[in-house]
């Protein structure tokens, strides 16, 4: 029996988007800390299969489900599918999400719905059914990615603050809810970060760059690695009494109103 407050053996951890980014970045942190990884991945079986490859490569012990996480019917049934032939989830991280960057006066309805549909609709979706399984057993813990744009608007990403901003006060709902059958819901706003998301305004000499590496008090956008100990801690024993927290890793962004560009 384990008695470290951040040791996850044992554990079961579901991670939506688990193929690549920081979903992956987070889901081996807590594969190194003991958890057995159910990985899920929403199209390519490819890009899933590969994943897996990386994890195990790791020594980490990982599982892939390929299902569409905002179709109520499909999650529904691939989480009894998962807790029949792996086990009990302990742990989820609901972290798949799409942008779409678009000026609001110019955005489709359906493209706003998108994005609202798998950012926001979709964590619920899920939630709500591990949270059931949860219920019947010691509890568990849930854990919603959300972002800067949880707390700050940006030129053309309306639809995904409005989401992220949904997902904070979703998240306090199921902290409210479910606390009492010791389920701890919280969330992680990731800052910056160098991912695939982020690439197309992270080249060198783009202007969002800069302002990104100037607005940050640490002055460097987030490695995907830099989550891990975050994930880890909503992830296990030592917080149990957290409920309802966004836990922002920003490399300070949110704590500054920024400074003048002749400021050191
Ligand atoms: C953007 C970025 C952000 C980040 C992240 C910040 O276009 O502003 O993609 O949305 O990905 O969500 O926390």
């Amino acid at each position: 029996m384990s008695t470290s407050l951040f040791d996850l053996k044992g554990k079961i951890a579901l991670i939506t988007g688990g193929t690549h980014g920081l979903g992956m970045a987070m889901a081996k942190g807590l594969g190194h800390a003991g958890a057995t990884l159910v990985i899920n991945g929403n199209s390519s079986r490819e890009k899933l299969d590969n994943a897996i490859t990386e994890y195990k490569q790791e020594g980490i012990k990982a599982f892939g489900y390929l299902f569409d996480v905002t179709n109520e019917t499909v999650v529904n049934a691939n989480i009894d599918k998962i807790e029949a032939e792996i086990g009990a989830i302990d742990i989820l991280i609901n972290n798949a999400g799409i942008i779409k960057r678009t000026p609001l006066i110019d955005m489709k309805v359906a493209d706003f719905e998108a994005v609202i549909n798998v950012d926001l609709v979709a964590p619920f979706i899920v939630a709500k059914k591990v949270a059931k399984g949860m219920m019947t057993r010691d509890g568990g813990k849930i854990i919603n990615i959300c972002s800067m744009m949880t707390e700050l608007g940006r030129n053309t990403v309306g639809a995904y603050a409005a989401a992220k901003g949904g997902l904070k006060m979703l998240t306090k709902n199921m902290a409210t809810e479910w606390a009492k059958y010791n389920i701890q819901t919280n969330g992680i706003g990731p800052g910056y970060f160098a991912t695939a998301q982020t690439a197309p305004i992270r080249v060198d000499g783009h202007p969002f760059n800069e302002f990104i590496i100037s607005r940050t008090p640490a002055a460097r956008w987030g490695n995907p690695e830099d989550l891990a100990g975050t994930a880890i801690f909503l992830s296990s024993k030592a917080s149990d009494f957290v409920n309802g927290q966004i836990v922002y890793v920003d490399g300070g962004i949110l704590a500054t109103i920024g400074k003048p560009s002749n400021e050191d």
